[in-house]
């Protein structure tokens, strides 16, 4: 359901409000001077009646008093059984009554429709009676205010509400007179409110145009950047082979200067093993003569006890460490010659290189990198191999490090792009009224001091009360800005807000009040809610200046 528009009519309420009063009492002072006789009430009714109802209505059957001209055929007479006038109940119209107990000021019918113009039926808002207000708008009043000697002008201009007590002159013209120039002023404040609200209108519709351009664009640029992640990973894919020879050649030309001087100090090693190896050969020899030659009967324990260790040191011989030593000499004497043929870096001879350290590089660290490299090497084709230019032929454009320091930032900045678009899609997706007006105002803050505090209310972003938080925007709902999830109330609850929109031409903080603890409901009047009134709603907030009557 659409909430009825509440206008910015202040200064005329209080107007009316301060004059309502003084025209009660002179109501009720008219009431104590005057007596009714049933025969002036009698005329009052038929002056009335003849008010009400047209002619051609009049022709047909007695017009009903507190009926609409529209309304007065529902009250046509039918003919009853011995001819007699009879009517029925509009709701029950099993219940049947003679014509002349309608408006006899006693109810008959559960609905009341017996007693248009009278107070004797229950109040039913259904049922209200009729003034014609020639010459303003007509109006429908409660049947209990009927002649309790108040005159309810902004209902019956006419004054037909007190048709019996006929205390109420007609004031139809000067209240049509004042509710035009009410209308006139209405309009025009309504005209203003809605050029700045049409001007608000196409800033939303701007800023939106200009999010949902910048969403396009951030979405063109992801899919850029995602198809350059993708050719970025795949030539670094392609690539790898070359960039791993990469990363050996970085390797090996570091060791190149090394590896001359690696291979004859290995070479010399290996002489030195090879020497040891022949004296402990004839040492094994002379002791195997022992173990072959020995007097077993002889009961020598020194020599039975080195005879049984030596067939012990025999069996349990390793003779593995000569076998690695010298497959790691072939690598070296290979790459040694690569580095001469293709190292253009003078040759850079180590200071001192202990044949300790010597050995454990070479087990642990040279062998590995020196395979890889030969392993690459050899993979080239022959004339490649020969060339000086070997590395260099399919050489990527970048490097191992750079790849992946390329691919790393653009993983970086497509995330970010990605949480920006998810920002934007957000904020589109989210309802800011119709045709998006409350964009135009999101970022506007309306500030005001009521009572003891002073507020601040964001639209779309948050409500303070001398900076506590009242709540952040939560929804736009039926003319209302929701707020909610404010500073916890001290022994009660969050605190939270309801901020009602009246049409006026300014952004202004009219009025905040709490009907429960920490549950506040302002009034705040702005543009952003106008609509062109109707008659009816123009008439809804229209109060008579009782001064002017
Ligand atoms: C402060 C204000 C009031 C609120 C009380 C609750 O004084 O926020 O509006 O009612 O706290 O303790």
């Amino acid at each position: 359901m659409i909430p009825p528009l509440k206008l910015w009519t202040a200064a005329i309420v209080l107007l009316a409000n301060s004059n309502i009063l003084s025209v009660k009492v002179n109501a009720e002072s008219q009431s104590e001077s005057s007596s009714e006789s049933s025969s002036e009430a009698v005329q009052a009714v038929s002056e009335v009646v003849s008010e009400v109802v047209p002619e051609t209505a009049a022709e047909s059957h007695p017009a009903i008093i507190g009926v609409s001209p529209e309304d007065q055929d529902l009250y046509k007479p039918a003919t009853g059984l011995n001819g007699q006038k009879i009517w029925r109940c509009l709701s029950d119209p099993s219940i049947v009554l003679s014509y002349d107990q309608i408006n006899d000021d006693y109810c008959d019918c559960p609905d009341g429709s017996d007693e248009p113009g009278t107070n004797a039926c229950p109040y039913n808002p259904e049922r209200k009676f009729y003034c014609r207000n020639e010459g303003h708008i007509p109006g429908h009043i409660e049947n209990y205010k009927l002649n309790d000697g108040v005159c309810d002008y902004d209902i019956c201009c006419d004054g037909s509400d007190e048709y019996i007590t006929g205390k109420c002159e007609n004031k139809c013209p000067q209240i049509h007179q004042q509710f035009e120039e009410y209308k006139k002023s209405v309009n025009k404040d309504i005209e203003k409110s809605l050029q700045i609200k049409q001007q608000l209108i196409e800033e939303a519709q701007a800023k939106r145009k200009s999010s949902e351009d910048t969403l396009n664009e951030l979405k063109e640029t992801l899919a850029k950047k995602k198809a350059e992640l993708e050719r970025l990973k795949k030539e670094f894919e392609e690539n790898k082979d070359v960039l791993e020879g990469e990363v050996a050649e970085s390797v090996f030309d570091e060791l190149s200067p090394h590896i001359e001087e690696l291979s004859s100090s290995v070479r010399s090693y290996e002489k030195k093993l090879e020497t040891q190896e022949s004296k402990i050969l004839h040492l094994e020899k002379i002791l195997n003569g022992l173990v072959q030659h020995y007097n077993p009967n002889f009961n020598d324990a020194a020599v039975k006890d080195s005879v049984s260790k030596f067939q012990e040191y025999i069996s349990n011989k390793e003779v593995e460490v000569g076998e690695e030593l010298s497959e790691t000499h072939k690598v070296l004497e290979v790459l040694a010659k690569k580095s001469k043929s293709i190292s253009c870096t003078p040759y850079d001879r180590p200071d001192v290189i202990e044949p300790q350290t010597i050995k454990s590089l070479l087990q642990q660290r040279f062998t590995f990198y020196a395979q890889l490299i030969l392993a690459n090497f050899l993979q080239k084709p022959a004339d490649a191999r020969e060339s000086s230019a070997l590395f260099e032929e399919k050489k990527p454009a970048k490097s191992a490090t750079e790849y992946n320091e390329e691919i790393e930032s653009l993983e970086k900045e497509i995330k970010s792009i990605e949480s920006e678009i998810s920002i934007y899609e957000e904020d589109l997706a989210k309802d800011y009224g119709a045709k998006d007006i409350l964009r135009a105002v999101a970022s506007k803050r309306v500030n005001g001091k009521i009572g003891e505090y002073s507020y601040s209310l964001g639209f779309t972003d948050s409500i303070s009360q001398d900076g506590v938080l009242i709540g952040s925007f939560v929804e736009f709902k039926d003319n209302k800005l929701i707020y909610k999830h404010g500073a916890k109330c001290w022994n009660g609850p969050s605190r939270s807000a309801d901020v009602e929109l009246i049409c006026g031409p300014q952004n202004k903080l009219l009025t905040v009040s709490e009907p429960e603890k920490c549950e506040y409901l302002f009034e705040l009047i702005t543009p952003i809610v106008c609509e062109n009134f109707t008659e009816e709603e123009i008439l809804a907030n229209f109060k008579i200046d009782y001064n002017r009557l």
